[in-house]
């Protein structure tokens, strides 16, 4: 099939044929695509069934990686990467007169999740896969993703996403591993055999469908599972006799319902609101992913008390939290075993890691809608809880305030976080900072009493997608320099150390970049009409729009040098495109504020001729994965500017680094440890740190309106917002302008802004000595190597979940 041009093109003719019903001539490039991907699937059959059976058959522990968020994007090409076929397919291709590049832009991205957590998810898969790590996600196939962005006369507009409308080649569908779901009814208590025993009546039954997608291991035969579970009701759907009953529209109301389940993912990120449909979906997918890890482990194991020496369950975030009282109802009611039994099998099983400190995202809910929806579930977080403040008592007898802000349930809500610490046995944040943080603020109570359950593990991002399919020029520049032990080894990158002064390196490096910018300009061009110098810096911030993040003072940078050019038209700069992509929530006002304000920015300096096209702006519509691939590639300067103490860890940062950017930043997240790593001369870092952050939380003494007052630059751009400077009805932007002058500027944006302008002032220099900007550069992948999620799912592997790689 892929061993050489000839076999490919003979499969692949006949593939589309068979798929498609067409001939070459007629057939899309869509239908060119799904008999590669087909292809492919057929090639891959062999090995995930034998993976899967030698799972089985050598008893090996697994990790399952429990997600409400997976952001995988496209799969041909990374699939193709690491099956080692991208040559031999592209080169057949070309000979059918085929472009391998359009029938990857064919392919819908598969945009299940919101943003950094949903894709340190999908990096994670890339990484267990290729490590051989017997380890599979588990989560639901919305059957729309995120939402596709269009920007209309500046604004933000949402638009369904419907990835699945053309079917999807790489998933497989099977309905015999279907598991029943129990939703509302109530719980009866009887006595049966001398033991009280919990019987759940009038519920509602939802069947819960795994559609399979292979993970694919690089240039090793594993391959792997990420299982989603799709919403289905129980009976068929013209269920006979209700319909004889003239009970038809009922009959479709239930059926509707029910796939309301899998129908979206909830857009908002970092912003947590109860509503129970994301309930259900959280104990939806829990259920089903326990249930059917219960029933593998018992074709093997008879009994469960064995199940943490041969599974381990990762939640990622506290949405997946249900996962303990989940597992507890079936040790308990189903197994028959005691509760301490249950408890400690349960602790021993779970890991939980916390991606943010935001509390609005802390995830609580009312006991009100718990125990309606999940009755016995509510009974069993409940006796979770009583045992839990009895331990507390014991520990802080009489500390009634310590014991209500640690208990799991008070206030008439459940505190999922509180949830996941009590139930599991690692608790971890993603940088170090991070870290920190929870340990000695968020959660120091909890780290009191459980020191040993906490600890660090920064993230990654996987080389693989982007480094060697994002930036295939710069992955063969390295491979030629170096050897490619790297791509093994991504820590062989330092080895570009010695290459940093090399003139002839830094010129091919210089050439690969300009030729990815390229690329980017074209795309631009050709979409939104703006011409880009390809000599300008490429200044770029991409990331979901909040105002933590500080898309904010970017724009006050841009408003400050469109000022400073106006008054001296000749101001020695290098000419810069400043590039944004963002979503922002759809009920997240101030932020699509933004969007607008930066569009409407951009269309003001983009055709404003006194400024000799010095600077540029550019929004760029829908930004996703595949858009990724092709911005981070072009990048001169990566922005990471949030509020210290906000960004828990980042991982664009770790993705613009890995592709030769150099960052502007400040200390926050993975930033520090990138610092660290590259040193002060080759990363821009700037503004308050995160003490000084919580200081001015803590004790005050933060007064925007007196910075406001005192510098005229910030004075300048602050009343641009509100004066007319903008051609938008008066009080377009009066809740941007409120938020930094009337509410004191709550991250810090005028705090921050003077150290910002004056650092990016330090890389406009640094920018325009071409030999020491590449040195920066080079640098930057250099160090890179720690941040591959390789790296990070190692240390997962042997500190938290005990599982070894199958070789
Ligand atoms: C939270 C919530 C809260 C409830 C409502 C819906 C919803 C949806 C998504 C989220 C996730 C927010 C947390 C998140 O994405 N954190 C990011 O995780 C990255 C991976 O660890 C990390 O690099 C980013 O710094 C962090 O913001």
């Amino acid at each position: 099939m892929f061993q050489d041009k000839r076999a490919f093109k003979n499969d692949f003719l006949a593939k589309l044929q068979a798929m498609s019903g067409k001939s070459l001539e007629e057939s899309t490039a869509f239908d060119k695509y799904m008999a590669v991907g087909g292809m492919i699937r057929d090639y891959i059959s062999k090995k995930w069934v034998k993976t899967n059976d030698r799972y089985l058959e050598e008893d090996v522990k697994q990790v399952y990686y429990f997600s409400l968020e997976f952001l995988l994007g496209r799969l041909l090409g990374s699939n193709l990467l690491n099956l080692g076929f991208t040559e031999v397919c592209r080169e057949s291709l070309v000979e059918l007169g085929i472009d391998l590049n359009e029938l990857e832009n064919a392919e819908a991205d598969a945009g299940l999740g919101n943003g950094g957590l949903g894709r340190l998810a999908a990096c994670f898969l890339d990484s267990m896969a290729s490590l051989g790590i017997p380890g599979h996600g588990c989560g639901i196939r919305y059957r729309y993703g995120f939402f596709e962005q269009r920007i209309v006369d500046g604004y933000q507009v949402e638009l369904p996403d419907n990835w699945l409308r053309d079917g999807n080649v790489w998933e497989v569908r099977k309905p015999d591993k279907a598991v029943e779901i129990r939703f509302y009814g109530v719980v009866r208590e009887e006595i049966s055999k001398a033991k009280t025993v919990f019987v759940h009546e009038n519920y509602e039954s939802v069947l819960a469908v795994p559609y399979d997608t292979p993970v694919i291991g690089y240039g090793n035969n594993t391959v792997n599972t990420l299982r989603l579970w799709s919403a289905e009701a129980v009976q068929a759907d013209f269920d006979l006799s209700s319909f004889s009953h003239g009970n038809y529209q009922k009959a479709m109301e239930y059926k509707y319902s029910v796939e309301a389940i899998s129908q979206i993912l909830y857009p908002d990120d970092n912003h947590y609101k109860g509503r129970e449909l994301r309930l259900k979906q959280q104990y939806f997918f829990v259920s089903a992913g326990i249930q059917s890890i219960i029933r593998r482990y018992k074709k093997k194991n008879g009994s469960l008390r064995q199940l943490p020496e041969k599974v381990a369950i990762h939640v990622n975030d506290t949405h997946p939290v249900l996962a303990i009282p989940e597992l507890m109802r079936i040790l308990v009611d189903e197994e028959e075993m005691s509760w301490d039994e249950a408890w400690e099998i349960t602790t021993a099983t779970i890991s939980y890691t916390n991606h943010t400190i935001l509390s609005e995202a802390m995830e609580k809910w009312s006991t009100d809608l718990f125990k309606n929806l999940l009755p016995r579930i509510y009974m069993i977080v409940y006796e979770i809880n009583e045992r839990f403040c009895r331990e507390l008592w014991d520990k802080y007898p009489g500390d009634w305030d310590r014991i209500a802000s640690m208990a799991i349930i008070s206030d008439d809500h459940i505190k999922m976080a509180h949830l996941a610490i009590a139930g599991s046995y690692s608790i971890n944040g993603v940088a170090r900072i991070h870290t920190d943080i929870l340990k000695r603020q968020e959660m120091k109570n909890f780290f009191f009493i459980y020191p040993h359950k906490f600890n660090n593990k920064t993230n990654g991002v996987t080389h693989r997608r982007w480094l060697m399919k994002a930036n295939p020029e710069l992955a063969a520049l390295i491979t030629e320099t170096i050897g490619n032990g790297w791509i093994d080894n991504p820590a062989e990158f330092i080895e570009l150390l010695k290459y940093a002064d090399d003139p002839s390196f830094k010129e091919q490096a210089a050439n690969v970049k300009k030729r990815n910018k390229t690329v980017l300009v074209k795309m631009i061009k050709d979409k939104y009409s703006i011409d880009i110098d390809l000599e300008s810096i490429f200044d770029v911030q991409v990331k979901r729009l909040h105002a933590y993040k500080r898309q904010l003072l970017n724009v006050f940078h841009i408003m400050d040098l469109y000022n400073r050019l106006l008054e001296t038209p000749d101001l020695d700069i290098a000419p810069r495109t400043f590039i944004f992509g963002a979503k922002a929530a759809p009920s997240y006002f101030q932020a699509k504020t933004t969007i607008k304000l930066i569009n409407c920015l951009a269309e003001i300096i983009n055709k404003d001729k006194r400024i000799m096209d010095k600077i540029k702006v550019v929004f760029l519509e829908n930004y996703r994965v595949s858009l990724a691939e092709m911005i981070f590639p072009a990048a001169d300067v990566s922005e990471q500017i949030s509020t210290a103490g906000k960004e828990a860890s980042g991982t664009g940062n770790m993705k613009f680094m890995l592709n030769g950017a150099v960052t502007i930043g400040t200390m926050d997240g993975a930033n520090i440890e990138i610092f660290e790593k590259v040193g002060p001369a080759n990363i821009f870092t700037f503004g308050l740190t995160a003490e000084e952050v919580m200081d001015y939380y803590r004790s005050g003494g933060y007064n925007s309106h007196e910075l406001y007052q005192n510098d005229h630059r910030l004075k300048a751009i602050i009343d641009s917002l509100v004066n007319g400077f903008f051609p938008v009805s008066a009080g377009e932007f009066i809740n941007i302008y409120n938020s930094l002058i009337m509410h004191n500027d709550e991250f810090f944006v005028l705090k921050d802004f003077a150290a910002y302008a004056d650092t990016q002032m330090k890389l406009d220099k640094a920018f325009r000595d071409k030999g020491k900007w590449l040195g920066m550069s080079i640098n930057n992948i250099a160090y890179a190597g720690t941040f591959s999620s390789d790296r990070t799912i190692r240390e997962y592997a042997k500190e938290i979940w005990g599982v070894r790689p199958l070789v």
